[in-house]
């Protein structure tokens, strides 16, 4: 019974790993600047549109922060 913890572990990372199956905010975040521009986007998260991302894009600065993505994400 020595390996059950080590499959529990193992599990709750699968578990982890599926609730971020959409690519996550610092791996879009390719230049790292802490905002989610539409080419990154592109690039990263080509299943949203350019509809998709103005509409993210609750400030209409151009940009998407960690917020704004989150919440885009999490519709
Ligand atoms: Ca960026
Ligand atoms: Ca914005």
């Amino acid at each position: 019974m020595k390996l059950t913890p080590i499959a529990f572990a193992l599990g709750t990372m699968f578990v982890s790993s599926a609730a971020f199956a959409a690519a996550d905010f610092v791996t879009v975040d390719v230049n790292a600047d802490g905002q989610i521009s539409m080419e990154e986007a592109a690039v990263k998260v080509p299943e949203m549109t350019a509809e998709q991302f103005k509409a993210a894009d609750a400030n209409g600065d151009g940009v998407l922060s960690a917020d704004e993505y989150a919440a885009a994400m999490a519709q």
